[in-house]
């Protein structure tokens, strides 16, 4: 059961990346989408667990994607899923896909049209979709006018989909907008997704939410539905934090795999690092969903539902309890070890000699940038 867990790592989770006040790069960070592969691969030749790459594009733009494809397969991965990047561009201000301006919304529509056809020529079959959309403030704009703009667009990009590719639409209540995000929580996302077809599902940011939001919930109530399209794994304290997945709320990430059962959908971290170590961060993250899977595994499911029948309140949460407490570290271990991958992932990445490899062959890292105004 363990060696069915297939977790996608994102690409930009390797490079350099920061806060708005700063970024602190580090020495051989990755300096093209190739040698954010090799990374990708470190991590799953590591943990046996982390078989696919997830590419954000324009990011990982290449001129001959045939030779990322080819790489990526060379390296023993395949490609996770693409996801079109729209929050970038100066023209998108005001919104891409919600853009009051029917020519910035067809510059959004062209990128994802494109993202489609990267896709395929890299044999994925998933469009992930974040939109940074929304308003600063009340009557900026129609916020019922921006819906269906959205509607109109992600459904003219659906129309192209061909039929290995979903799209998996993620929601997010604030940031970069702070009034009135356009795909704000699952419930705009679900509506969204029914009106597109079978093959748009929501996807899940465990950072995503605020304060106090139960996501094993969420989690039930989208996969009850089937429109539970996958996860970006990570953690948060306080908003959206991009920490280690299971750092801070690990109760959580396992309360999410119990929800799950072994019904797993697509499963990414999403994470930004801005201090720690890129590959040992990730490494590290790989093998905490490992962990919290393999708890959730534990769980008695006959004795949990003969607790929940008879109303016995503590005897039902025991149950989970019980598994929680589990030290399974040398259980996934051997799991993976069986898988081809190292006992302890994070101590073998340490004595391989990975980290200070890359720093020789791709270069110091370039001075500390400075944030706003530099
Ligand atoms: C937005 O906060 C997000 O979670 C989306 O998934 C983006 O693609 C990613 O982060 C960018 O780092
Ligand atoms: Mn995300």
């Amino acid at each position: 059961m363990l060696a069915r867990l297939e977790i996608e790592t994102p690409s930009w989770g390797y490079g350099d990346s920061g806060t708005r006040f700063a970024t602190f790069p580090q020495a051989g960070r990755p300096r093209n989408a190739f040698e954010r592969v090799d990374d990708a691969a470190e991590v799953h030749r590591l943990t046996a667990a982390a078989p696919a790459v997830a590419l954000h594009f324009p990011w990982d733009q290449v001129d001959d994607l045939a030779a990322l494809r080819a790489h990526i397969e060379a390296r023993g991965l395949r490609v996770g899923a693409v996801n079109p990047n729209l929050f970038q561009e100066l023209d998108y201000k005001l919104g891409s896909v919600a853009n009051p301006d029917p020519v910035v919304r067809g510059r959004a529509v062209a990128h994802l049209l494109e993202c489609v056809e990267i896709a395929t020529a890299l044999g994925s079959t998933a469009q992930s979709l974040w939109l940074a959309d929304g308003t600063n403030y009340a009557g900026q704009d129609d916020l019922r006018a921006r819906r269906e703009r959205v509607l109109e667009c992600l459904a003219e990009v659906y129309a192209a989909l061909p039929p290995e590719q979903e799209l998996l639409l993620e929601y997010k209540p604030f940031e970069p907008a702070f009034y009135a995000t356009d795909v704000a929580d699952w419930g705009s996302a679900l509506l969204f997704c029914q009106k597109l077809g079978e093959r748009a599902a929501v996807l899940v940011d465990f950072g995503h939410h605020l304060q106090g939001a139960n996501i094993e919930q969420i989690v039930a109530i989208l996969a009850a539905e089937g429109r539970l399209g996958g996860f970006h794994f990570n953690n948060r304290k306080y908003a959206d934090d991009d920490l280690i997945v299971g750092s801070v709320n690990p109760f959580e990430l396992f309360s999410v795999f119990v929800e799950l059962g072994t019904e797993l959908p697509r499963l990414t971290i999403d994470q930004a690092h801005n201090v720690e170590a890129k590959v040992e961060a990730m490494t590290l993250s790989v093998v905490n969903v490992q962990d919290a899977y393999a708890k959730a595994l534990l769980v008695d499911r006959d004795a949990l539902a003969a607790a929940q029948a008879e109303g016995d309140v503590l005897g039902a949460h025991e149950q989970l309890l019980e598994a929680f407490r589990c030290d399974v570290r040398e259980l996934c271990g051997r799991a993976r070890v069986a898988a081809g991958g190292a006992a302890d992932p994070v101590a073998a990445l340490r004595e391989s000699g990975y980290v200070e490899r890359i720093a020789r062959e791709r270069g110091e890292a370039a001075p500390v940038s400075a944030g706003w105004n530099a």
